[in-house]
């Protein structure tokens, strides 16, 4: 008869020491890898009840790319890209969880091949979040994402409500890519075409490239729509365009989503992604420019999109992506805990 020994250590001659700590206080790379370890809390009804201040959600989605795919695989590898889970902000001087109530509300029901389907499903899970007063931080998933994602949050608000700043290499103002109206090239112009967003209050940031054509930026002007290209940027600094930018979204409007695509930093810095257009922000200057736009305004909602994990190298692209969001959500922990509501509630304003 085997007998079981009741302890490894001791049977081995050692002293037994050891405590087990809480699954939460073991390394980020244990365990179940949600966003920053918030818990995880997938259903309407529950989110609800708990009325959370922030809620990750993942849009694994990339049908709608034209060129590079692989941002599906994005929403995994951002939530854990990361060694760190927040604790304290030491730009901003904040311990966000100590303030915030945040949580991992998962990923949006999307199956692939699906295009409709994928952001008719997009559309109802930031729906459900926005609706119970929480801002919904989405991790996208190819750019097109966000247009049931913004549309969705600004139905919660009131369409034309909001201003969007948008950081990207690309315009993404195309009327279509190849008679597809949902393709990536085009959320921006679906976004004001249907009222969501109205074109004076839908600013661009880092443009730069070779795309879109002549044609595309007049119908861009047509409909007031600001934009700040890589070498203004260069020639006044960021945080004079940045300035700007704020009081564009915000001319009219009284919040901003934010959205966010990586390539709007170099690809030296972030190669993981679809569209890569040498020449862009350094990582540092994104994160500080998402402070200052968090810091600031009203949020409404971020995404960042168009992470692509399998042409990434050493997570630095997952890794920008997990810090862009993370710095938005300690400015807004900063608000919180100075007294501001971060929650929408319109009861209460
Ligand atoms: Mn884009």
């Amino acid at each position: 008869m085997v007998q079981t020994h009741p302890d490894f250590a001791r049977a081995n001659g050692w002293d037994d020491p050891f405590e087990s700590y809480a699954d939460e206080d073991l390394p980020s790379y244990t365990g179940l890898p949600t966003y920053c370890r918030r818990p995880y809390l997938t259903d309407a009804a529950a989110l609800a009840e708990r009325r959370p201040d922030i809620a990750i959600i993942g849009a694994p989605f990339d049908d709608a790319v034209s060129h590079r795919p692989g941002a599906r695989f994005a929403p995994r590898a951002i939530r854990e890209a990361s060694y760190t889970e927040g604790e304290n902000s030491l730009q901003l001087g904040v311990e966000p969880w100590k303030v915030l109530d945040a949580v991992d509300a998962g990923d949006a029901n999307i199956v692939p091949a699906w295009i409709q389907r994928g952001h008719a499903m997009i559309y109802r899970k930031v729906l459900d979040v926005a609706r119970t007063g929480a801002i919904p931080f989405i991790l996208g998933g190819d750019h097109s994402i966000t247009w049931p994602s913004a549309t969705a949050i600004a139905e919660v608000r009131a369409p034309g409500s909001i201003g969007i700043v948008h950081f990207d290499a690309h315009a993404d103002t195309a009327p279509d890519d190849w008679g597809v109206l949902a393709g990536h090239g085009a959320p921006m112009r679906r976004l004001i075409e249907s009222g969501a967003v109205k074109g004076r209050n839908f600013v661009q940031v880092g443009l730069r490239g070779y795309w879109p054509g002549v044609s595309v930026f007049e119908w861009m002007q047509e409909q007031g729509l600001r934009y700040h290209f890589m070498r203004e940027i260069e020639e006044r600094g960021f945080d004079a365009v940045i300035d700007d930018a704020i009081s564009e979204a915000l001319d009219g409007p009284d919040a901003i989503y934010l959205s966010v695509d990586i390539d709007v930093i170099d690809p030296g810095m972030a190669p993981g992604t679809g569209t890569p257009e040498p020449g862009g922000l350094l990582t540092r200057e994104l994160l500080r420019a998402v402070r200052r736009v968090a810091g600031s305004v009203e949020l409404a909602g971020m995404d960042v999109v168009e992470v692509s994990p399998p042409y990434d190298h050493a997570e630095v692209t997952a890794m920008a992506a997990h810090r862009a969001v993370l710095e938005a959500i300690c400015a807004l922990a900063v608000k919180k805990r100075d007294g501001a509501t971060v929650r929408y509630e319109p009861e209460a304003r």
